[in-house]
C-alpha cells in the first residue's frame, strides 16, 4: 500500500487526491528539457500529429515552445516520459485505485505556455473516451513547473465524480447546482502530483504568466477494461500510434495482460 487509509478515503470521497513528490528536481529537469527539444523540433521521433499548437498566439511568441498546446502519446514514443509512467512512485497508487493489472491508455504533456496558455475547460475524462468500458480511468497529473492559480493549475469539483457521467449540454447546470462542491484549485510545486479519477470535473485556466506550466497527465486503465474499438480511421490511427488496424496494445505498466482487453 502507497496510500494511507485516510489518503484512499479521501480520493474515494472527493474524487481527487493531491499527493507528494514522485519526480526528483533532476527527473524534472530533463523531461522539460525533452519537451522543449521536441517542441522545438530539434527531434522527431515523436510524430508531429502528436503536437497540437495554440489556436491563437501573440505574434512575438518565440520560441515555438510557447506555442505549443498539448503533446500527446509520449510514453510509446519517448523513453524518459514512458519512465516517468512506469515510475513506482506513481504506480503504486494506481495499484491502490485501480487493483494489480494495470495498463497506459494515454499521456497529454499538457504545455500551457507562458502568456499563450489558455483555458481547458470543465469535463470529466472518462465519458471522452467512450470506446473503453466500463469507464473508470485514472489519472496521475504531474506538474512539471510551479502550477498556480495564475498560471492555470489543475481545478477540481470535489465528489462530482459520484454523480456519473453528465453529458455537455447539462455541465453548466451540474456545476452551478448549489448541492456541488465550490471548485478547488489544486497547487503544486514541480515534481509532485495529484491523481484524480475519470468522473471528477476538473478544468484549468489560462496562462497568462511569465512562467510555463507544463503537466504531464497520465491516462490509466485496468487491465481488464474492454476496448471497443473507433470507427473513424484518423482518430484510431492517433490513438494507436499509427499502427495498422489490429496490432496496436496499449502499454502493460504491471500485472496480467487479458485476451480480448486492452
Ligand atoms: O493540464 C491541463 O491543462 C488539463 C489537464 C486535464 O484536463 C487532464 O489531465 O485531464
Amino acid at each position: 500500500m502507497a496510500l494511507t487509509t485516510d489518503q484512499k478515503a479521501f480520493f474515494q470521497e472527493y474524487g481527487y487526491l493531491p499527493y507528494t513528490r514522485v519526480l526528483s528536481d533532476e527527473e524534472v529537469a530533463a523531461l522539460r528539457q525533452r519537451s522543449e527539444d521536441i517542441a522545438e523540433g530539434r527531434t522527431t521521433h515523436v510524430p508531429s500529429r502528436y503536437i497540437q499548437l495554440e489556436a491563437a498566439f501573440r505574434a512575438d511568441a518565440a520560441p515555438r515552445i510557447d506555442t505549443v498546446r498539448k503533446m500527446t502519446q509520449l510514453c510509446y514514443f519517448d523513453d524518459l516520459f514512458q519512465a516517468a509512467a512506469k515510475k513506482p512512485e506513481i504506480v503504486d497508487v494506481i495499484e491502490d485505485l485501480l487493483g494489480p493489472n494495470i495498463k497506459l491508455y494515454t499521456d497529454q504533456l499538457m504545455m500551457k505556455p507562458r502568456y499563450n496558455g489558455t483555458v481547458t475547460d470543465w469535463h470529466q475524462d472518462s465519458p471522452a473516451w467512450p470506446f473503453f468500458v466500463p469507464q473508470d480511468h485514472v489519472t496521475c497529473w504531474v506538474a512539471l513547473d510551479d502550477a498556480t492559480v495564475e498560471n492555470g493549475c489543475m481545478t477540481v469539483i470535489p465528489g462530482s465524480h459520484k454523480w456519473g457521467p453528465v453529458t455537455r449540454e447539462y455541465k453548466q447546470r451540474f456545476i452551478d447546482d448549489p448541492e456541488i462542491a465550490k471548485p478547488t484549485p489544486v497547487e503544486l510545486k514541480a515534481g509532485h502530483c495529484m491523481f484524480h479519477h475519470g468522473l471528477n470535473f476538473h478544468r484549468t485556466g489560462a496562462n497568462p504568466t511569465p512562467n510555463r506550466r507544463r503537466g504531464l497527465a497520465l491516462h490509466y486503465l485496468h487491465a481488464e477494461t474492454k476496448y471497443l474499438g473507433i470507427a473513424d480511421e484518423e482518430s484510431r490511427l492517433r490513438t494507436e500510434c499509427e499502427m495498422p488496424r489490429g496490432k496496436f496494445r496499449f502499454m502493460p505498466i504491471r500485472g496480467k495482460e487479458f485476451p480480448g482487453r486492452v
